[in-house]
């Protein structure tokens, strides 16, 4: 398969042997702490419908005319050649800023969802003798085709989880020629499926760099804190030299050196008692610690988190003690008008600042797939809970082995990320997937595998809930799902009042039974229009409803015996094209409990008097 990165065939080879090393696809932590060059920037893009630049009308290979990716200055070529025909030009092309969606380079291609070219030019710093080069995209939504100097160098499926290309051999001193082919096309047999319910901003979504690295790298670097009180290394080290290799992990704050010999595939585990000196990570005390991963060739930084995370019987324990979890959801979608998925750290930092000042909370749900890693990292800094998960949402395709293939994949590639993020306590296979046997199956896979490479979090699924009326009226709630037999946590999206015409008075006697293990409200919400009012009528979509429904569902919430935590859904308002009230919706979701521009609604202060209660242990 050569250089080629298919997520899903790797992620099975990766689940053989989760920390062998995977030719060709490192993962390449902490990359934006390497030697190399930031590409994000300028970049010229060309809009490819028909898809001429990968094939010919008559299906055969593309003309010469129509391939973007050739190592062609067009317009000097037409003028050494004046016959020569060429329907692009990539170098004079319009020029958008990467990382965005394209949905942000011009108003007109919000629906667009197909292939788009992207080139650049780029001069690199020399590599010293023995040195690697990568290319390391952390998002490209949802396929990406990649070429430099006209040579293709790899391919990538799947919208939410970075992926590194070598390209030592064909990079050049000056003017590179680098060109990406993304294509935005859902697929039914892909993760996500067709249809969702948010906005599938096609494009180069969040950074890309060129890394460059010694011959022998280390490649993985996994520090955490054990249940036994132990802090633990795994490191994997990537290049033709990772066996017999002596490593050092450091912690100078904490006088700590892990040392060890890296085995036949270039891995090592270590691990010594956590001095008593350990300041546990929390949201109270996010403190991290500068941790140092050093080989004769490397050495690699990282700031890490050390905290344990258990259940208990029905409770969660974060180090060793019970924990609320006092959260909200949300989607990667920054504030304004017109979002383009544009995750800066001051853009993140709004978002987060939200949950975490704004509402009282500890902990947010990041849906319904991998963030940026610049959200992970900062909640990581600004003590906040995460929820993690991969896009295995409503109906993928259950039965087709090639979705589980790229599913196990994601998730694989999302884990090897965010190890080190002690923020991230919890990872979620999947969302609101209706109940069969082949998806019981996969997803039965998916939590296997999780366990398998990270042994130190709480595994989850977002689970549809299921309703009974007792003889004398009263609705009971729970889950009927064979699949929570499988996880740590169980967590229900809930939206009775909202998606059924309940009164919203009901809700509080509505009963929800104790749990064996610690239940956690994925999701519950309404929608409102941020400065709609309708006092009278509390018409849905009006504040007044929605304030109202979040009152009364916390009051069913207050009486559930082993609810442990929530994440209502959602902080702000959305993006998504199912949603056409010309009134109310205008393309977009409105459950957030703030407006596109941050206009905070009735309901969120609803929420977070109930998070300060909390937090008060009232
Ligand atoms: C859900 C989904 C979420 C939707 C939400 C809604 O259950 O998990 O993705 O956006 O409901 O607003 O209907």
């Amino acid at each position: 398969m050569g250089l080629k990165t298919l997520a899903g065939a790797l992620g099975a080879l990766i689940l053989l042997a989760p920390l062998a090393a995977t030719a060709g696809a490192p993962t390449l932590t902490r990359a934006d702490t390497r030697e190399g060059l930031d590409l994000s920037g300028t970049w010229h893009w060309s809009v490819d419908p028909y898809r001429d630049g990968l094939e010919g009308f008559h299906h055969g290979p593309p003309g010469l005319g129509h391939r973007r990716y050739d190592d062609v200055d067009v317009d000097a070529a037409t003028r050494a050649k004046p016959t020569a025909l060429y329907e692009y030009d990539m170098d004079r092309a319009p020029t958008a800023v990467l990382p965005q969606a394209w949905i942000g380079h011009d108003p007109t291609l919000r629906y667009y969802q197909g292939l788009m070219w992207y080139a650049r030019r780029f001069d690199a710093p020399p590599l010293k003798p023995g040195q690697r080069a990568f290319l390391r995209f952390e998002a490209v939504n949802y396929t990406a085709k990649v070429y430099l100097n006209g040579k293709s160098v790899g391919e990538h499926e799947g919208g939410f989880t970075p992926f590194s290309l070598e390209v030592t051999d064909v990079l050049r001193a000056s003017n590179n020629q680098l060109t990406v082919g993304v294509d935005s096309t859902a697929r039914t047999d892909g993760v996500p499926p067709p249809v969702t319910d948010w906005e599938n901003y096609g494009g180069v979504t969040r950074p890309m760099r060129l890394v460059i690295t010694p011959g022998t790298f280390v490649d993985e670097a996994w520090v955490r804190l054990t249940k036994d009180g132990k802090i633990a290394a795994t490191v994997k080290l990537d290049g033709a030299r990772a066996a017999n290799q002596t490593v050092h992990v450091r912690i100078a704050e904490l006088g700590l050196d892990l040392a060890g010999v890296t085995d036949a595939g270039g891995a090592l585990n270590a691990s010594t008692a956590a001095p008593r000196s350990l300041v546990r990570w929390s949201p109270e005390t996010p403190k991290l610690y500068d941790v140092v991963v050093q080989t004769d060739e490397d050495r690699l930084t990282d700031r890490v988190g050390l905290r344990t995370i258990e259940t208990r019987g029905s409770q969660i324990l974060l180090n060793g003690k019970p924990i609320f979890l006092r959260g909200i959801s949300v989607h990667e979608e920054e504030f304004g008008d017109n979002p383009a998925r544009t995750i800066t750290e001051a853009s993140a930092r709004a978002l987060l600042a939200e949950v975490k000042q704004g509402l009282h909370g500890n902990f947010v749900r990041l849906a319904h797939y991998p963030h940026s890693e610049i959200m992970t990292r900062l909640a990581d800094e600004m003590g906040l809970l995460v929820w993690s998960e991969i896009p295995v949402y409503w109906l993928v395709d259950f039965s087709n082995p090639r979705t589980l293939a790229l599913a196990r994949g994601m998730l694989a590639d999302n884990i090897r990320r965010d190890r080190d993020r002690a923020s991230i306590i919890l990872w979620s296979v999947a969302n609101e997937t209706p109940i069969t046997e082949p998806r019981n199956t996969f997803l039965g896979q998916l939590v296997d595998d999780v366990r398998a490479l990270d042994d130190s979090r709480l595994v989850t699924a977002a689970l549809l809930t299921a309703r009974k009326t007792a003889p004398d009226g009263t609705v009971e709630m729970g889950l009927n799902d064979p699949l929570a037999a499988k996880l740590d946590v169980l967590a229900a999206n809930t939206y009775n009042g909202w998606y059924s015409d309940d009164p919203l008075d009901r809700l509080p006697d509505m009963v929800w039974k104790a749990t064996d293990k610690p239940l956690v409200f994925s999701e519950f919400g309404a929608d409102a229009l941020a400065g709609f009012s309708d006092p009278k009528l509390m018409r849905k979509f009006s504040e007044d409803f929605q304030k109202a429904y979040y009152e009364k569902t916390l009051a069913m919430a207050a009486k559930a015996p082993t609810l442990r935590g929530m994440s209502p859904w959602i902080l702000k308002d959305f993006r998504a094209p199912r949603r056409q009230h010309p009134i109310y919706q205008q393309g977009w979701n409105r459950k957030g409990l703030v407006s596109p521009t941050g206009r905070r609604k009735p309901a969120f202060f609803v929420l977070r008097g109930f998070y300060e209660a909390k937090e008060a242990g009232r």
